[in-house]
């Protein structure tokens, strides 16, 4: 009786060493293990031969050894099948959709500015940049802004510790200064960038934002240049029908001037906008000081120019109504999210 045992340990061990390659090998494998006239079958006839007392025993080795030839022969089989699928090019389905990429927006910052720089550039300006850690001369002295001026304190500006008379620039101008000290005019130029400024941060104001400034220098260059140019501005980028100007003062223009647009108060948002006066103000802007020609090394008997700034932010809170300016800093995608169709 011990034989019959030793028979079925043995078919368990012979059948785990087993493995069929070919689709024709594995009916084979079939019909010897588990066909009707297979080894497994003719064990089992086996059980009434076997004492009842052994009888649970043998009925396990038969259970594990009916189990593990249909195990084997299930595997095997379903990766035939998934070769001859292969094969015949069915795994691949190269209709089926593809698989979603996560697509990037663009910054509301950087659409805003992207459309003052495409406005600009569209009458004849070209993009300029530089350093955004500048020395003190490029920053305040070219521009005019005496040594005692509050814009110089370092309540206002960020010093680089460890570089007496360096700073992180508080405007573009130090961009438009060394352009004048390089090129002759005509210059006709705009400066976007960031600018850092010793601010306490709020729901207002934040150390480090974004500015446009911009600078036309050539001869007999005039007030109703500046004027016209803005105004041209204003129509593209707001579709405000006028501008006004109002007089105001910089230590590098002369004149200066602020601008406001009229967005008018018929509707509740511009009445609240423009503080139920209709005009909202835009940007600063003048008459390059000859001062600052004469700086920068250009003639100021010769060439006259006016040049104007904006900050994006503010410009960016207003085109989307976002109450903190801190959420243009914090790049919280469920924040950016929602811009996606503003490219
Ligand atoms: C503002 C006002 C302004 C300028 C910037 C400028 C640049 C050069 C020469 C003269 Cl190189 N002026 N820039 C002029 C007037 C106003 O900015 O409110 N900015 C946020």
């Amino acid at each position: 009786m011990s034989d019959i045992f030793a028979q079925a340990q043995q078919t368990l061990a012979t059948l785990a060493t087993e493995s069929p390659a070919t689709p024709e090998a594995l009916e084979t494998f079939r019909i010897h293990y588990l066909g009707s006239k297979g080894v497994v079958k003719a064990l089992m006839e086996e059980m009434r031969n076997v004492p009842n007392e052994r009888k649970r025993e043998y009925g396990q080795l038969m259970n594990s050894l009916k189990q593990q030839a249909e195990e084997k022969y299930q595997t095997l089989k379903s990766g035939f099948e998934a070769q001859a699928d292969n094969a015949a090019g069915l795994a691949l389905d190269l209709t089926a959709p593809g698989e979603p990429l996560p697509v990037g927006s663009r910054h509301p910052v950087a659409v805003t500015l992207n459309r003052i720089v495409e406005i600009f550039t569209r009458m004849g300006f070209s993009v300029a940049d530089g350093p955004e850690i500048e020395d003190d001369w490029h920053n305040f002295t070219a521009m005019n802004t005496p040594e005692d001026h509050p814009a110089r304190d370092m309540q206002d500006t960020f010093y680089v510790v460890d570089a007496p008379g360096m700073l992180l620039r508080t405007h573009t101008s130090p961009v438009q200064a060394r352009v004048m000290q390089h090129r002759k005019p005509p210059i006709r130029i705009i400066a976007p960038g960031r600018v850092y400024r010793n601010e306490t941060i709020s729901t207002r104001s934040h150390a480090q934002f974004h500015q446009v400034e911009g600078l036309y220098i050539d001869e007999g260059v005039s007030f109703a240049d500046l004027k016209q140019t803005l105004l041209y501005f204003a129509q593209e980028m707001f579709g405000a029908p006028k501008i006004r100007l109002r007089p105001s003062f910089f230590p590098f223009t002369e004149p200066s001037a602020e601008m406001d647009i009229w967005l008018g108060m018929d509707t509740e948002k511009n009445y609240r906008l423009t503080k139920g006066t209709g005009w909202l103000e835009i940007l600063g802007c003048g008459m390059v000081d000859p001062q600052v020609l004469e700086n920068c090394g250009i003639d100021s008997k010769k060439y006259s120019g006016f040049a104007f700034g904006m900050g994006i932010e503010r410009q960016a809170l207003r085109l989307y109504e976002i109450g903190d300016i801190r959420l243009l800093f914090e790049n919280d995608v469920r924040f950016l999210r929602q811009f996606s169709a503003a490219m």
